[in-house]
């Protein structure tokens, strides 16, 4: 049963305000974020969710792919945050520490936060977070590798990736850990209205790379210790010459240093 995903068995004790009603599920699929943001175009009310089986041209962030055979869980969720536009960049990490505490909550399997939104288990990428807003709609997409045997993902990524299915030696309850996602996620997004401290709280305690030596590369290469995020969600990094706030950069472990 595990590999079945119907709305019906998503929605069966969901215990959500609004997210995943209504919950459309897909086979193939391009991307859900392309299925939830015509959705929203068409007026789905906050909390439409979308489920795919398989994505096909499945995305990250900055035009990068993402990879969605079969078993994953791809979800797309239609927001429309009354938020002030500095508060938005707080939905990402809201869904972070939602969609780790989720799949914590419903495997046991403990999960990292890897800045900006990768969700790591063992020092490996399981899942990950792509907010795409326009106006006053964001399109937030979460995937995770649930049910993916490690071989399906291509050979430059089984080094740096891993799925549930691998790491637990048998395969989730796909239509339980959607629920529960939809839960976790719900409430850490209604943390960011209430209380964004919380929200930041919650990621915080899930930093993968704090205290950590890393390496920045973007518009300016930083080698040092990372800090844990600010308020605005920069990675706060110590250097030789004081700290500083990265907000949009790729950044790697140095791996010689001890953890
Ligand atoms: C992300 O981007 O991690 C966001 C991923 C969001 C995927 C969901 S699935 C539902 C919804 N619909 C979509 O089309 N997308 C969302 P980013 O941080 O940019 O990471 C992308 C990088 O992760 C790639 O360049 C690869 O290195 C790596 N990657 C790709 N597929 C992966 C996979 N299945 N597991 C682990 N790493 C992967």
């Amino acid at each position: 049963m595990e590999g079945i995903l119907s709305a019906k068995a998503v929605q069966e004790g969901l215990q959500t305000r609004c997210f995943g009603r209504p919950l459309s599920v897909h086979g193939v699929v391009d991307s859900t974020n392309d299925i939830a943001r015509e959705l929203a175009e068409h007026g789905a009310p906050e909390g439409a969710a979308v489920l795919a089986r398989e994505q096909t041209g499945g995305r990250g962030r900055q035009g990068r792919g993402w990879v969605s055979p079969a078993g994953g869980l791809w979800l797309s969720v239609v927001l429309r945050p009354s938020l002030p536009a500095d508060a938005w960049p707080l939905i990402g990490f809201a869904a972070g520490a939602g969609a780790a505490a989720a799949v914590e909550a419903a495997t046991g399997a403990m999960i990292l936060l890897k800045w900006p939104n990768d969700l790591m288990l063992h020092g490996r990428k399981v899942g990950g977070i792509l907010v795409e807003s326009a106006r006053d709609v964001a399109i937030l997409g979460i995937g995770i590798n649930a049910n993916v045997p490690l071989e399906v993902l291509p050979d430059g990524l089984r080094a740096e990736a891993t799925t549930l299915l691998a790491s637990l030696g048998r395969p989730v309850e796909l239509a339980a850990l959607a629920r529960t996602v939809l839960y976790e996620v719900e409430q850490h997004y209604d943390l960011v209205h209430q209380n964004p401290d919380a929200v930041l709280e919650a990621w915080r305690a899930r930093s993968f790379l704090t205290g950590r030596r890393v390496i920045v590369s973007g518009a300016q290469r930083i080698d040092g210790i990372a800090e844990g995020i600010d308020v605005s969600g920069a990675l706060l990094v110590r250097t030789g010459s004081g700290v500083q706030p990265v907000r949009a950069a790729d950044v790697s472990v140095r791996e010689a240093d001890p953890a």
